[in-house]
């Protein structure tokens, strides 16, 4: 048979060094502490993991704010632990992708204190987009445009010129028209090459070129992050010759490298144009990311992405949460929505029941699947956290509930006991719930009705059986109302997102469900809020 690329049906693990493991003990997560995790991630059975930023930088948005793209912040240790987490990972079979930051860069970056110590006129200046402001003494604003995380995204210095920030004013963007940007990023995209990783994840993959004279918005709504038109400053055209650039270099290293898009666009039509052979491998599902646990729903955006990817041969992706959405067993606890909150203790039973259901679900489709780090122990958010221990730069400018990111990059419980639940031996950096001890890797260990057993068993299953994330079809099957049901090749799946059970066909032998399923005289019923996979080989 072909020998397949590895990363079309790769399950990607994405870990946010600050909160994965303190080796330390400094209350704050480091490289060291993965390398020493990462048995734990080959034993779970994911095929390879993502690293959010490590990079020397001030942490204005924790780590996304880049002073030195070559160096890893002490906070996290430094290149030779970089290495040894590389070459470790290696040696156990996972792949490593490392985070790249190329729309903007931190206001501490060699360039933009250079740019801002030397004055108007500075040729660094042309690097980012510092501008004149507007009003009789340069008051205002260059234009109307807001700060992803609320308030202006431009800040003026002091000698009276503004530059352009989307996100924190701590993040200066880059202006990619400059050659010296794009001969950087190249550079550092060889850098990283060099020690061994095998990809990137591109931040902001849709915002690095801006339109032409920096438009006002005008009557452009509010900036929303989907479902808007295209903004002057997210998914120009531009940013795709960028991605040809850098795939060349890729393709210049072996080992099946790859690019994975972070971008925002407002459909996934126009996600599809990052994927395309001579740019960038995949891109992040924000679709389906967004989409409430309800059949008729996820059906749509399953068909429409696949139908999508098809022609431009990329594979499907699969996200669920990640460290800028609050996580799906909190999300779908409530009524649909990015950032919904707050919630009692029935609410957090459906919500774990209802995500164990739909990461069966999304494990089932094909392509290519991410999970962030703690949703295999069914982790909630924490929404109490207190505006004392608090770091999210978003909650702090008053970007709207979906900025609330703090809750979901509450450090890993390992053990029932122990300081910070065996995260490290000197706390952790926000506080973990008590109820966390139960949840813990420790915890959950070879309980059989545990989030984590459910999730390597899963895993385990989707490596003995290659059809399960092949292909880029699924078969619907006929089934009642509220439930999703389709075959891929010996394969079938039945997710239930009604409240009520329902009865459909045993279509074979029971591998996994993610709740109690009775099966007698060739029928199965299944409860509410629960997904089943079949094999009928
Ligand atoms: O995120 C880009 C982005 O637009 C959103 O995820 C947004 O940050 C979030 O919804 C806040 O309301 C990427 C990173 O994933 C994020 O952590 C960074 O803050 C951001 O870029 C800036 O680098």
């Amino acid at each position: 048979a072909p020998r397949r690329d590895w990363w079309r049906d790769a399950v990607i693990y994405q870990v946010y060094p600050r909160s994965f493991a303190d080796s330390n003990g400094d209350g704050m997560g480091d490289l060291e502490g993965i390398r020493t995790r990462l048995p734990y991630l080959r034993d779970l059975g994911v095929d390879a993991v993502w690293l959010s930023p490590f990079y020397a930088s001030p942490q204005a948005d924790a780590g996304y704010d880049v002073a030195d793209y070559r160096a890893v912040d002490p906070m996290f240790g430094n290149l030779l632990d970089a290495d040894a987490l590389i070459r470790d990972a290696r040696g156990l079979g996972l792949r490593i992708i490392v985070d790249l930051v190329p729309n903007h860069s931190s206001d501490q970056h060699e360039w933009f204190k250079r740019a801002v110590a030397e004055g108007p006129g500075s040729p660094l200046r042309d690097r980012y987009h510092f501008r004149p402001g507007k009003g009789a003494n340069g008051e205002l604003p260059p234009n109307d445009w807001e700060s992803i995380f609320g308030g202006p995204a431009w800040t003026r210095v002091a000698d009276g010129e503004w530059y352009l920030h989307l996100f924190a004013p701590e993040q200066p963007d880059f202006n990619w028209d400059h050659p010296a940007v794009g001969d950087e990023f190249r550079s550092i995209l060889r850098f990283w090459l060099d020690m061994g990783v095998d990809g990137f994840r591109i931040d902001v993959a849709h915002g690095l070129v801006k339109a032409e004279g920096l438009p006002d918005l005008g009557s452009h709504d509010q900036v929303k992050l989907l479902g808007n038109d295209v903004m002057p400053f997210f998914d120009q055209d531009g940013v795709h010759e960028i991605y040809r650039q850098w795939r060349l270099i890729l393709d210049e290293y072996s080992g099946e490298r790859i690019f994975v898009a972070e971008a925002w666009t407002p459909t996934i039509e126009r996600t599809a144009n990052y994927v395309r052979s001579d740019e960038l491998h995949q891109a992040f599902n924000f679709q389906y990311l967004a989409t409430a646990w309800d059949a008729e729903e996820l059906r749509g955006v399953i068909d429409r992405t696949l139908e999508a990817m098809r022609p431009v041969g990329a594979p499907a992706t699969w996200v669920l949460s990640n460290h800028d959405v609050t996580r799906h067993a909190t999300r779908f606890a409530n009524p649909p929505g990015l950032g919904t909150q707050i919630r009692t203790a029935g609410d957090r039973e459906l919500g774990l029941r209802r995500a164990r259901a739909a990461t069966l679900l999304m494990l089932a489709l094909p392509g290519s699947a991410y999970i962030y780090q703690g949703e295999e122990l069914g982790l909630p958010d924490v929404v109490d956290l207190s505006d004392e221990v608090r770091q999210d730069p978003a909650y702090f400018r008053g970007a709207g509930q979906d900025g609330f990111r703090d809750g979901c990059r509450v450090p890993i419980p390992w053990t029932r006991e122990g300081s910070s639940y065996g995260f490290g031996a000197g706390g952790s950096w926000l506080p973990q719930p008590s109820e966390w001890a139960d949840l813990s890797v420790e915890a959950q260990t070879g309980d059989p009705d545990s989030t984590l057993e459910l999730y390597r068993s899963a895993l385990a299953v989707r490596r003995a059986q290659p059809d399960l994330g092949a292909g880029d079809a699924v078969e619907w099957l006929r089934a009642p109302e509220g439930v999703l049901a389709f075959r891929r090749g010996e394969f079938v799946c039945v997710a239930n997102t009604g409240s009520e059970a329902v009865t459909t066909p045993a279509y074979g032998r029971l591998l996994l469900a993610s709740g109690e399923v009775a099966e007698a005289d060739g029928d199965a019923k299944v409860p509410a809020d629960t997904t089943v996979w079949w094999t009928t080989a």
